[in-house]
């Protein structure tokens, strides 16, 4: 699984996706400092909103494959200038979360990011969980397992082994025109 760093501004959701992805109970946590996990680093929004801050993100964005930026649907202005993910020498995706707040513009938050140069933007609810599946499926590396994709992959293999369900008979191979044997 590729690591990825959140950034974003106070309150986009990022300790929350955070807890959601590490499939702990989402519960409020004031973030004081960088949490380096596993598969995810959860940094304080006031690393981005302060310029004497922002190196620390800098940094950590280095131990990660991939930088997440965050915007949650029904913010009012976005923290990231236009073109900003051109600075990160890694993937940068966008992710909007609290997709279903009754305020939430997802065409503003979408514009704002493909304006920073963000290309990948997924939607989330990191509390129903949604579109959380899609984050996991991006961040998988060759070999990892996702419970999910497996069943899916067995699913279709299945299908595929299916007969055809048309009516009309596949030709049985005593009916194919027999070849002469070359002389
Ligand atoms: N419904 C909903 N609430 C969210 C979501 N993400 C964050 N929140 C809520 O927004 C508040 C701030 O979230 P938090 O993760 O602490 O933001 P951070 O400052 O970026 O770490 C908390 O009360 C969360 O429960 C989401 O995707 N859906
Ligand atoms: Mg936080």
């Amino acid at each position: 699984m590729r690591k990825m760093i959140l950034m974003g501004r106070v309150a986009s959701g990022k300790t929350t996706l955070t807890q959601a992805l590490r499939s702990e109970t989402i519960h409020y946590h004031k973030t004081q400092y960088i949490n380096n996990y596993d598969v995810v680093v959860d940094t304080p929004g006031e690393y981005a909103e302060q310029r004497t801050l922002a190196h620390a993100l800098a940094l950590y964005a280095y131990e990660c494959d991939v930088v997440g930026f965050l915007i949650a649907a029904n913010e009012p202005y976005s923290l990231f200038e236009p073109g900003c993910a051109a600075c990160a020498n890694r993937p940068v995706i966008g992710i909007i979360t609290k997709v279903n707040a009754p305020d939430a513009n997802l065409v503003a938050t979408e514009n704002w990011l493909r304006i920073a140069g963000v290309k990948d933007i997924f939607h989330v609810d990191s509390v129903t969980g949604e579109g959380l599946a899609e984050i996991f499926e991006y961040l998988a590396e060759e070999g990892d397992q996702l419970p999910w994709l497996a069943q899916k992959r067995q699913k279709e293999q299945k299908d595929c082994g299916k007969q055809p369900q048309n009516n009309k008979k596949p030709k049985s191979s005593a009916q194919k025109p027999q070849k002469t044997a070359k002389k």
